[in-house]
């Protein structure tokens, strides 16, 4: 077993680290102050190959191993979660679906420019009414002379405002069940295709939410994903991805709660010492690193088993969640340790606070991710229909 990166992999760290340090942080309080969705930031992080960094350099992409990839995702986590997520859906969400289950023509066509920036993407599978069980939604797919017409509405759905290619999926035959589900590559710039802003959210203030009504939206006969009844498959692969991504992302908020934790421990005089020199201070931020470093761990191993291409969806599942519950744990407990000043922006810890909330709630949540694993080891699924 070998712990140590690569040289490659140590430059692409400490870049991402730079770049993050340098252009992200310090834009990331004002644009969540703001409710900024900051494109401008979106361009730069296209420039540094960050949107498709798993995309063969053929279709556009940077060509990392997904090592790589977690490691640039970790750097941007600890900046700035929403614009993670926008790293996440483009790369693992989108372009991931389409490099696996795309012809050759669609992958020409599209990853280029969803890995340059140029587009961005959206991948619209919850729904109002159907979200943990997401093989039920209502999205209906009905074929016509020219292709196919989509009716529906989608829910919670990342860059749903900005994209310029949605994934769709939609039911063409309720009868069939998940069987019948496809994934249509949706061109937004149509009437039909209807976004609004979520508002008031908790956290992720410099995100893009929408809601998304579909009438009569119209898409080529060409512009499905796979084939009829592989939408479901098309969901799930993505999201082995999606949850990988948001893993690591969970361990640059655990590893921003050390960093903030010790540094303003060191600084914090109380009782004519530094707060740092108290053990109940250094058993949290102990805590913090304990579970900071597992979580690391849990998410090289998924890494590394889909780096070899092996089967991967129960370690994703683990490494999901661990890091989620794990960031949700840390990011309160630095606040503890900022004690009054981490109830504030001054500090990132306040933020990382409402940002991670989301993450053990989107791209499946943590029960679901309890089940997958459980139905995983004991051979018994939790999800059969009552
Ligand atoms: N990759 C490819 N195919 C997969 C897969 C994966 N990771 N996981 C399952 N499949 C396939 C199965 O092989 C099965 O194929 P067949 O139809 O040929 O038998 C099919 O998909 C159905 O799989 P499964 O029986 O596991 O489906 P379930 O209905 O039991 O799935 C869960 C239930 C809960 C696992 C699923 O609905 C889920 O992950 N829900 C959460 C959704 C979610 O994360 N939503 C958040 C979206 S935010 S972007």
């Amino acid at each position: 077993m070998d712990f140590d990166l690569t040289d490659e992999q140590e430059l692409i760290r400490s870049s991402a680290r730079d770049f993050t340090d340098r252009e992200v942080i310090e834009r990331a309080r004002e644009n969540a102050r703001n409710h900024h969705f900051d494109l401008e930031l979106v361009r730069k992080v296209a420039k540094q190959g960050y949107l498709g960094a798993i995309v063969p350099q053929e279709y556009g992409g940077a060509g990392l191993d997904y090592i790589s990839y977690g490691l640039i995702v970790e750097e941007i986590g600890r900046g700035d979660s929403a614009l993670r997520t926008v790293i996440s859906v483009q790369t693992s969400l989108v372009c991931s679906a389409i490099l696996k289950w795309g012809s050759e023509e669609q992958k020409r066509h599209y990853l280029p420019k969803l890995c340059s920036g140029e587009w961005l993407g959206c991948f619209g599978l919850t729904e109002p009414e159907s979200g943990s069980d997401a093989a039920s939604l209502r999205t209906r797919a009905t074929r016509t002379d020219s292709g196919w017409v989509l009716n529906g509405s989608k829910m919670w759905i990342s860059m749903g405002n900005h994209a310029k290619v949605a994934l769709i999926f939609a039911q063409t035959d309720p009868e069939k069940g998940h069987r019948g589900l496809a994934c249509f590559l949706v061109d937004t710039d149509q009437d039909g295709f209807q976004p609004q802003e979520i508002e008031h959210k908790m956290g992720l203030h410099a995100s893009d939410t929408a809601a998304i009504s579909l009438d009569e939206v119209k898409v080529g006969p060409d512009e499905m994903l796979g084939q009829i009844g592989d939408g479901f498959k098309v969901a799930m692969s993505a999201l082995d991805s999606g949850r990988y991504s948001v893993a690591a992302g969970c361990v640059g908020i655990c590893q921003g709660c050390v960093e903030e934790s010790v540094r303003y421990s060191q600084e914090r005089v109380q009782f004519g010492r530094p707060i740092a020199s108290f053990q109940l201070i250094q058993a949290m931020i102990a805590d913090m690193v304990l579970k900071t470093d597992a979580s690391r761990l849990l998410v090289w191993r998924a890494g590394f088993l889909k780096d070899k291409g092996r089967p991967n969806t129960t370690e994703t599942s683990i490494a999901k969640l661990h890091a989620t519950e794990a960031a949700q744990w840390c990011a309160n407990t630095a606040i503890q340790v900022h004690g009054g000043a981490g109830y504030v922006d001054d500090h990132p810890v306040e933020r990382y606070l409402r940002d991670v909330r989301v993450t053990t709630l989107y791209e499946g949540t943590s029960q679901i991710q309890r089940l997958i694993i459980g139905r995983a080891k004991t051979g018994i699924n939790a999800f059969v229909p009552q």
